[in-house]
């Protein structure tokens, strides 16, 4: 017994971070989505172009030090409102084609440049 359980906290001790390791790299590493970074007061990238019945993922990360979001009014899309330092993650499915402006709904924000462009293509 002497023997057993410092190899058993030895085993457990390198197993752990391996498997932490494989769960915390996944989705947001490899998962094929489009990360937007939100800072006062731009998206960047401000425009994004997608496929029509694709679905489409985007990480906000909000590197300013105001509240802000993501939203294509005309397709109703809507982000959470995004707090500084934190990241949302939204998805959704595109049915129509065309250009659509994208802006940040906080007061002011929009008016002061955080706008962008979806563009929809078949
Ligand atoms: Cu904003």
């Amino acid at each position: 017994m002497r023997v057993r359980i410092p190899l058993l906290v030895a085993a457990v001790l390198v197993v752990l971070p391996l498997l932490v390791g494989a769960c915390g790299g996944g989705p947001t590493a490899g998962g094929g989505g489009t990360t937007v970074v939100m800072t006062e007061f731009k998206f960047d990238p401000a425009n994004l172009t997608v496929k029509r019945g694709q679905e489409v993922v985007i990480t906000l990360q909000n590197k300013g030090t105001v509240v802000h979001d993501w939203n294509v009014q005309e397709l109703g899309i809507s982000s959470p409102k995004v707090q500084p330092g934190q990241s949302a993650t939204i998805r959704f499915t595109p049915q129509r084609t065309g250009t659509f402006k994208i802006e940040c709904l906080e007061p002011g924000h929009a008016e002061a440049g955080m706008v962008g462009q979806l563009t929809v293509t078949d």
